[in-house]
């Protein structure tokens, strides 16, 4: 089994019951041990879309990384996912972010998730469940990462009645 952590945003519709519905759907081939809070986060790239909710996961997995993005890529589409504007508002973004010990760079597959240590909405809920986590072996931790970020976007962690799932 390997280790893996993952990226979840929602930014359209009932964000907080997409992000519960795709945790439970991940459950299916990843045994989550860590869940991160919410966290209420502005648009990075394409500004003028509703704010993102996000949340970062960790688990282990049977799947090899291909096989992982093609489940994960089948909770997008079953959860009504479009694919028409890049960055655009979405109803459900899954993001594999780290697989324990993979670094690679291919058509289709590049880990760890190549825009992971800009994005302070990826890295905050990180950083909250794997501080200490280095993405690359020589590497800085995720926790040094988030602390060299400029302060750019806004990010909030939230309390909310549907979070933590169980
Ligand atoms: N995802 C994007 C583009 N911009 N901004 C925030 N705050 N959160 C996201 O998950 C996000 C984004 C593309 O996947
Ligand atoms: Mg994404
Ligand atoms: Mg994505």
């Amino acid at each position: 089994m390997a280790e893996v952590f993952l990226g979840l945003g929602s930014n359209l519709g009932d964000r907080v019951g997409q992000l519960r519905r795709a945790v439970l759907a991940i459950e299916g081939f990843v045994s989550v041990e860590q869940v991160s809070s919410l966290w209420l986060t502005e648009p990075v790239g394409l500004r003028d879309q509703p704010p993102f909710m996000n949340v970062a996961l960790q688990g282990h997995t049977a799947l090899d990384p291909r096989a992982l993005l093609a489940a994960m890529a089948e909770i997008e589409d079953r959860m009504g996912r479009r694919r028409d504007v890049p960055n655009g508002p979405r109803t459900i973004d899954l993001d594999l972010l780290l697989y324990e010990g993979v670094v690679v760079d291919e058509p289709g597959l590049t880990l760890p998730h190549p825009r992971m240590s800009q994005r302070r909405f990826a890295l905050a809920p990180l950083a909250e469940i794997a501080p200490e986590v280095r993405p690359r072996a020589e590497g800085p931790t995720v926790a040094e990462l988030l602390a060299a970020l400029p302060a750019a976007e806004a990010v909030e962690r939230i309390e909310h009645p549907g979070w933590p799932m169980r």
